[in-house]
């Protein structure tokens, strides 16, 4: 009889493979459900606290599938961890001997989930609390805001396991706190706390130990108000102009611009403030 096909092996098919799609998307590891009063907001659990909601090669598959299987009427997403850390990263347990070629098709099977993190359907709100390591940072910071509580920690254990970063830290986290940082923390194994780290550039909110997920279930269904074309430029062309030639950069702004305004869910927007019908800006007390 054939050997059943390794997890890589099924990863390479993924896209091909429907069985796969459907297995992932009701991952055990993977706890979904839907919030707010229209049902608009996914919330998304890693549901593996046993372990510190280590991402295996499944439980990364399994997030894929999520993102790639919103219903359509979600507008705003949030991801947590249960227990006592958000992520303790890579499923260690798993990092067999891979040769080259392998290891290259797992980055690229993380990349490939982070990305429809980053770049699906709608924004999504990290609630951090604990240890956001390794791949658990990566996975935050694929996220559009972070959220951490006081008890939230940032490190990038890699460098001492003898490995590197793998699921697309290279790109976003020096976005976020600036190579500097991120080769410091790699060199030599250094530790941000939660106000260290949200100086440095890791989350954009920090509240009280407990508040995380309450802290950005609000912010989702703030988000979940936007116009979605409003919330899609930010999401699918911000980090593209961000990464164009001023030039360029120029261009597609105004073309996102013109398209974000015909939409008639703008117009409606801009003739209630005209009207007086729309809050105005206020400051935070
Ligand atoms: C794990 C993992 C894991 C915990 N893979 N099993 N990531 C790391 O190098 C971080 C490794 N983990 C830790 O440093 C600590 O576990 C934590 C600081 C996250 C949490 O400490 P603690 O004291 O609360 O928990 P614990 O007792 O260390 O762990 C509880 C269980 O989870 C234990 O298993 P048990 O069977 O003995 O109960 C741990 O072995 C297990 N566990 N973390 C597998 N990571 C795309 S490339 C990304 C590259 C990386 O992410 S490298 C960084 C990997």
């Amino acid at each position: 009889m054939k050997n059943r096909p390794c997890l890589l092996e099924l990863v390479m098919n993924y896209n091909h493979n429907p069985t796969i799609q459907k297995a992932s998307m009701t991952h055990p590891d993977i706890h979904f459900e839907l919030r707010g009063d229209d049902r608009e907001i996914a919330v998304i659990r890693l549901a593996r606290g046993a372990k510190r909601n280590a991402l295996s090669d499944g439980l990364i598959l399994g997030l894929r599938a999520v993102f790639d299987t919103l219903p359509a009427g979600v507008r705003a997403a949030v991801i947590d961890g249960e227990g006592p850390h958000f992520c303790a990263g890579l499923d260690l347990s798993e990092l067999q001997e891979r040769d080259a070629g392998q290891g290259l098709h797992h980055s690229r099977m993380w990349h490939a989930a982070l990305e429809r993190v980053q770049y699906g359907p709608v924004p999504v709100i990290a609630a951090l609390h604990g240890a956001v390591v390794g791949g658990g940072l990566e996975l935050a910071a694929a996220c559009h805001i972070r959220v951490a509580d006081a008890s939230t920690f940032y490190a990038l254990p890699e460098g001492s396991r003898g490995i590197f970063v793998g699921g697309g830290g290279a790109v976003r986290i020096p976005k976020l706190i600036g190579a500097a940082r991120m080769t410091d923390m790699m060199l030599t194994g250094r530790v941000y706390n939660a106000q260290d780290g949200e100086r440095a550039g890791f989350a954009q909110y920090l509240v009280p130990e407990g508040q995380a997920f309450d802290k950005a279930l609000a912010l989702a269904a703030r988000v979940a108000q936007n116009a979605p074309l409003t919330n899609y430029a930010l999401m699918h062309a911000l980090p593209r102009i961000a990464e164009q030639p001023a030039d360029q950069g120029y261009l597609t702004e105004a073309m996102m611009a013109a398209i974000a305004q015909s939409a008639p869910e703008a117009k409606s927007r801009l003739a209630d403030f005209l009207e007086g019908r729309a809050a105005k800006v206020r400051k935070e007390d």
